[in-house]
């Protein structure tokens, strides 16, 4: 639907879908590893990182950041090829936020 100021300006703003991108909890990549993911992939601080990993380790996911497709699906990546680079088997999933 069109914004208030796009129908008063006659201007159409794009304004692409937005992606939720979660990690997934498993039993073998170790807590500090998850907090490093989240803090060089989705750029928290050391605090926010240890809450987001918290909350996958007790409820099985935890929402990482909302983000343009091409962003959320490169993020997605960067936490498969980071984990696989050391041996652990944790996943991000995307979903349209
Ligand atoms: N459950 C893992 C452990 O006990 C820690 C963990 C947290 C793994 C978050 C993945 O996305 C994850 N070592």
């Amino acid at each position: 639907m069109a914004l208030k100021h796009e129908l008063e300006s006659g201007t159409t703003l794009a304004h692409p879908k937005q992606y939720k991108v979660f990690l997934l909890n498993d039993d073998y990549t170790s807590m500090d590893f998850v907090v490093d993911i989240l803090i060089g992939v989705f750029r928290k601080n050391f605090h926010e990182a240890h809450a987001i990993m918290m909350e996958v380790h007790q409820k099985g996911r935890g929402l990482c950041g909302v983000y343009p497709y091409e962003i959320a699906e490169m993020k997605v990546y960067q936490v498969g090829a980071m984990a696989r680079e050391n041996g652990f088997p944790l996943k991000a999933i995307l979903e349209e936020a």
